[in-house]
């Protein structure tokens, strides 16, 4: 018995939480013997999607090409988990038709923008208010929440360990139906 391929989607804003539950989430994954593979913005955007900027039209390309990626990682049979903004609806529907239906796992890290912006990690939002980013997601930018995603995180309520546990749950109980 092998393990069931599938996409793990994460959506949100730019803070909201994204890579950090993506990253405890593949650790957790792997301690449990699963073959994974973590797709951000960190070793996309870096290489494949280079060229990319954050236009609509590129954001729609950069989560194009993502969902090819998926797909093939998937094909080879691993789990697969990507964080990116992915903040239109109708990129998210046409990545989920692109890995298939059965496959795919839709997760909001639904993190309100006055959250994001109160922690601002990377000071980005300071400087999208400050107009020295353009087009930021949120800002002048739009984000497009799920409206019925196969799990949503409240990162206000849920610590890392709970976002974390839920979506194991949820991965267990997908596997076994
Ligand atoms: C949003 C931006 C922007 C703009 C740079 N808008 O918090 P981060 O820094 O580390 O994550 C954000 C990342 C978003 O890239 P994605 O590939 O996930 O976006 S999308 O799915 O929309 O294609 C942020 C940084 O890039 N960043 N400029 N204008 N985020």
């Amino acid at each position: 018995k092998g393990q069931k391929p599938v996409a793990l989607w994460l959506t949100g804003l730019s803070g909201a939480g994204k890579s950090t539950i993506a990253n405890a989430l593949e650790l957790a994954l792997v301690e449990r013997g699963r073959h994974t593979y973590l797709l951000d913005g960190d070793n996309v955007r870096m290489g494949l999607c280079r060229d990319l900027g954050f236009s609509d039209a590129d954001r729609e390309e950069n989560i194009r090409r993502v969902a090819e990626v998926a797909h093939l990682f998937v094909d080879a049979g691993l789990i697969v988990i990507s964080a990116f903004i992915s903040p239109f609806r109708r990129d998210r529907a046409i990545a989920r038709e692109v890995i298939g239906n059965g496959a795919f796992i839709e997760i909001f890290v639904d993190t309100p923008l006055a959250e994001c912006e109160r922690r601002d990690p990377k000071g980005l939002y300071g400087k999208a208010r400050q107009g020295l980013i353009k087009n930021f997601t949120g800002i002048d930018s739009a984000y497009e929440p799920p409206v019925d995603p196969h799990i949503r995180i409240d990162t206000l309520k849920d610590d890392l360990p709970t976002a974390v546990a839920r979506i194991l749950d949820y991965l267990d109980k997908w596997e076994r139906a």
